[in-house]
């Protein structure tokens, strides 16, 4: 390694820094049933706090003879030791109506999640619910019952929930079957971060 490429290294490293995003121990990828849309911008937790809670934005059954999409967003809480709760949300698609939030019993933080998503189908609808675990609790949001519950994903040993990104699909190609959001990855953060 020259001398050069040394100070270039030093100086990237002091620049992400100050000015990189919290970093991210792993990303943990939910089971693409399905794989429409675009990824929104990741939302992340300020430093020092962890995913707490969240809430869905969710389409009740609209009947046979109307569009539906069941999931449209995820908005979630951060929380440190101290100090109110920051709300962080990637993306969010139209359709449908924000349910209550559920909060982990304090202390208790996000260690994990899982998904329901319904695959391929007449009137699709892609992700319909999601599942926080707490430590050891688990706890399903405001969602529809379509499809089946996916793998419970785990973050590792030492690291929390710290954030997420979302796959969003407003208007699928044949125009007149919407199914919102299709994938949620979740970000862990060295409880130390
Ligand atoms: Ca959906
Ligand atoms: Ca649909």
């Amino acid at each position: 390694m020259t001398t050069s490429w040394v100070w270039i290294s030093f100086v990237l490293a002091i620049t992400s820094t100050a000015y990189g995003q919290r970093p991210i121990s792993v990303w943990l990828q939910s089971t693409r049933t399905t794989n429409w849309g675009d990824w929104a911008e990741e939302a992340i937790c300020p430093n020092g706090t962890f995913v707490t809670g969240f809430r869905t934005k969710n389409q009740p059954d609209q009947g046979i003879f109307v569009d539906d999409t069941a999931m449209n967003a995820v908005e979630l809480a951060c929380k440190g030791p101290e100090g109110p709760a920051t709300y962080i949300k990637s993306g969010e698609a139209l359709h449908g109506n924000w349910g209550s939030f559920y909060e982990c019993l304090a202390p208790a933080r996000g260690t994990g999640y899982q998904m329901r998503s319904e695959g391929v189908t007449l009137d699709n609808t892609a992700a319909n619910n999601i599942a926080l675990y707490c430590d050891g609790s688990r706890m399903e949001g405001y969602g529809n019952t379509w499809g089946d519950w996916t793998e419970r994903l785990n973050c590792p040993t030492g690291t929390l929930l710290c954030g997420y990104k979302a796959q969003i699909a407003v208007q699928l190609p044949s125009a007149i079957d919407d199914t919102g959001l299709n994938n949620l990855d979740m970000a862990c953060c060295l409880e130390s971060s």
